[in-house]
């Protein structure tokens, strides 16, 4: 029996194969999302610290290295015109090009493109080449400096060598180990040219449906960084490109001039590939096992050099395309562009009258003039075009521009720059990092906490459900995907999330009034420390959960505190920006967002749950104590008491658990709810017990959950709720504190 690697055999397989749960039951909510990068998948230990390792790399000799590759060719995949830099920059981009600023996740954060399935997605053809000449330097510098950073550093080097002045480079991403499974790439089953029915909702009408891209996708297709380079499913029209880039790149976090830049710097190096229209053998992913995770074999010719076939496009953008210029440009401006085939049968374009001075990179022969359908969209788009063509002749300015919009993708998933590593990390902020002052004085000490908390007990209009409420609204923003939002800047009290709906508007005014007046009235006595309003959302949660543990539960509990938040200013938030930072539903306020958009729109109210779980970095058991713990202190959106599946809110005990689970209540789903909304009766008499949604059903329909909810429910189980709340909790409320960590 012959096994061809990355295909199924035909009778069951072992390790996993067969006939899985979820084949049987495809919509079963999993929760294999809470179980990615446990410390146990990691080979470097479960306690590596990155950056400690990072600290001893020999950085300049790793520069160095790299410096040198460029123009090290091998044999095994010889160098257009004799140097890497072009295909290494196409490698950063395409690894920090997959970020989402709409749900933070994707990017180069994670050393994501090593796995399936973007190291097999069709646009990043051939960058397993790219990876596997960083291999050598990999090996060498080893756990001091990840692949993660290693890809877009080596894009750095590229870019500096090849005459790009950069701002610099902030080291500090990850690896991972696995495939990151949380990240929604799309429901289509077929990859680019086809593989976009689903986003756009099976239009194709290109003008209006660029815009209605489903959430939170920024690509086109399945199996595409961003766009096609042939224009909307290969129609070969610029303008309609201009609409798909700008929804791209929007999706992205990236404006008009940014986007320019990004392009009209990136495509001055190297070239594209379509040397023949050739099929090209299967992606690494479902490449033979001798292929040794490489992929896209070419039986044309050589099969690389001259020969080589990647995205079948055959474009020379500029006359030095190893040297920094402002070559595209003046290639797009100065030339008159006719709409032509690639070898392959590719759309592009072609300066027919051009002169002939473009270098082929192996032949010492030379090209007309060429261009992709998304080039010339920087020229026939009115909005592009007028920052271009500024640009064709203020070299300068593009450099500039292109040095920070280069700077901006390659960190924009990073979050805090307190992660930032290295020696190049520079001084400069800006606001896309979500800036936050720096801490003028020392942390609160303990004594003063403890006064603290007293005081916001007794201050007006407050009570445990609001104070635990307001600072799970606070803490609860951040995303694990770009590390972005949480408790620190006290961003709360700041427009846009002073007013959003979960964050009942009406209700934080009270507890941020109370809080205020707290704050002020310790800062003016105290001459040696200040408290924050940031430090004093995240006390007073823990104070309102202190005082609501039962005196019956066996355990004294103090739920940590570490002090030393700042506050931002609104001028350092930027609304739009921040406005992504809406959960499209809370499940642990059990809000859902009634004007949700995309995919989400689409998606069940528990499946938003424990996507916003995997969000906050929680594992299962973590989710199920959160959202006990919570109800029992009445801590939901509006006060209501759906959810509250207790006699006593705002205790925190584990009736939530005890009366989901019991046999006596019988639940039915509200009608006119639409399945939302449920009801439960008592069995005997009929009479209504409580009110639930999904995201309260969910702990006693899921069978995992279930499992764990009985854990809580049974013998034992207030004290274990307790103590688990207490510590998940803390740990939501320390999410962003990357400045101690
Ligand atoms: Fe790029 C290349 C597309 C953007 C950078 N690009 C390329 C190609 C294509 C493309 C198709 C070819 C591939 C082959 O090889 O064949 N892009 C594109 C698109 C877009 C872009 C569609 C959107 C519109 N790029 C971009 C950016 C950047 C870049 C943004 C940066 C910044 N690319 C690049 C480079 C290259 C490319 C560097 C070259 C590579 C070599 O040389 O290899």
């Amino acid at each position: 029996l012959a096994h061809s690697f990355g295909k199924c055999a035909q009778l069951s397989d072992a390790a996993g194969g067969g006939t899985r749960s979820r084949d049987w039951w495809p919509c079963q909510l999993r929760l294999d999302v809470l179980r990615q990068f446990s410390p146990e998948q990691n080979p470097l230990g479960a306690d590596f610290d990155y950056a400690a390792a990072f600290a001893t790399l020999d950085y300049n000799g790793l520069k160095a290295d790299l410096k040198a590759l460029l123009t090290q060719s091998q044999a095994w995949w010889p160098a257009d015109f004799g140097n890497y830099g072009g295909l290494l920059i196409r490698m950063a981009w395409h690894s920090a090009g997959t970020y989402r600023i709409v749900d933070g996740r994707g990017g180069g954060g994670m050393g994501q493109q090593r796995f399936a399935p973007l190291n097999s997605w069709p646009d990043n053809a051939n960058l397993d080449k790219a990876r596997r000449l960083l291999w050598p330097i990999k090996q060498k510098y080893g756990s001091a400096i990840s692949w993660a950073d290693l890809m877009i550093l080596a894009g750095n080097v590229a870019l500096e060598t090849m005459g790009v002045p950069l701002l610099g480079f902030g080291g500090g991403r990850v690896d991972t180990w696995q495939s990151d499974e949380s990240v929604y790439w799309g429901s289509e089953t077929t990859f680019v040219p086809e593989g976009n029915d689903i986003r756009y909702n099976g239009s194709t009408d290109y003008a209006a449906r660029a815009s209605r891209l489903q959430e939170p996708l920024a690509a086109t297709h399945m199996g595409l960084i961003y766009v096609n380079p042939e224009g909307p499913d290969a129609t070969g029209d610029p303008k309609l490109a201009a609409l798909d880039i700008r929804t791209a790149f929007g999706r992205m976090g990236m404006n008009d001039s940014e986007t320019v830049a990004l392009i009209a710097g990136g495509h001055a190096f190297g070239k594209t590939h379509g040397a023949s229209g050739t099929a090209l053998g299967p992606p690494p992913e479902a490449a033979p096992l001798e292929a040794q995770d490489l992929g896209w074999y070419n039986s044309f010719g050589t099969g690389n050099a001259d020969d080589t076939i990647t995205s079948g496009t055959e474009v020379i953008w500029s006359k030095t395309p190893t040297r920094w210029s402002n070559g595209f440009l003046n290639s797009l401006f100065k030339n008159e562009w006719t709409l032509v085939k690639s070898p392959a049968g590719a759309l592009q374009f072609e300066a027919l009258n051009g002169t002939r001075d473009y270098p082929d990179p192996f032949n010492k022969t030379f090209r007309r003039p060429t261009m992709l359908v998304t080039d010339l969209a920087l020229r026939e788009d009115p909005t592009y075009r007028a920052i271009a063509e500024k640009w064709v002749d203020d070299f300068q300015g593009l450099t500039d521009a292109f040095a920070a919009a280069w700077f901006k993708l390659t960190h924009r998933d990073m979050g805090p720059v307190s992660r930032y590593l290295g020696p190049e990390v520079p001084k400069q902020r800006f606001i896309w990092q979500d800036p936050l002052p720096e801490a003028k004085y020392p942390p609160i000490s303990e004594a003063d906490q403890e006064v603290l908390k007293a005081q916001i007990l007794k201050a007006p209009g407050v009570n445990v459900s609001s104070l635990v409420a307001v600072a799970w609204g606070s803490a609860s923003t951040f995303r694990g995907g770009d590390k972005r939002g949480g408790a620190n800047g006290a961003r709360i009290a700041l427009e846009p999330q002073v007013s959003w709906e979960v964050n009942n508007p009406k209700q934080l005014r009270v507890v941020l009034d109370a809080l205020t007046d707290i704050k002020d009235a310790f800062n003016k006595k105290s001459r040696t420390t200040q408290v924050s309003l940031a430090d004093l959302i995240v006390l007073a949660g823990n104070a309102a959960i202190e005082s609501a543990i039962p005196a019956t539960t066996k355990a004294k509990v103090k739920v940590p505190f570490t002090p030393g938040r700042v506050d931002a200013t609104q001028a350092d938030t930027d609304p739009a920006s921040f406005a992504y930072l809406l959960p499209q539903a809370d499940g642990f306020r059990n809000w859902r967002n009634a004007s949700a958009g995309g995919a989400w729109a689409l998606a069940s109210t528990e499946a938003l749950l424990v996507d916003r779980a995997q969000q906050l970095t929680l594992t299962a058991p973590e989710l199920v104590a959160l959202v006990g713990g919570l109800r029992a202190l009445g801590a939901v959106w509006d006060n209501s008491a759906r959810g509250v599946l207790t006699a006593r809110p705002g205790t925190l005990t584990n009736d939530f658990f005890v009366n989901l689970l019991d046999m006596e209540t019988v639940w039915t789903a509200d009608e006119g709810s639409g399945g939302e909304l449920f009801t439960g009766r008592d069995r005997a008499t009929g009479k209504v017990r409580w009110q639930a949604t999904r995201a309260d059903l969910v702990f006693g329909a899921q069978a995992e959950l279930r499992a764990i909810a009985e854990v809580y429910a049974e013998a034992g189980g207030q004290e274990r709720l307790v103590a688990d709340f207490v510590k998940a909790w803390a740990k939501v409320m320390d999410l962003d504190r990357f400045d101690v960590k």
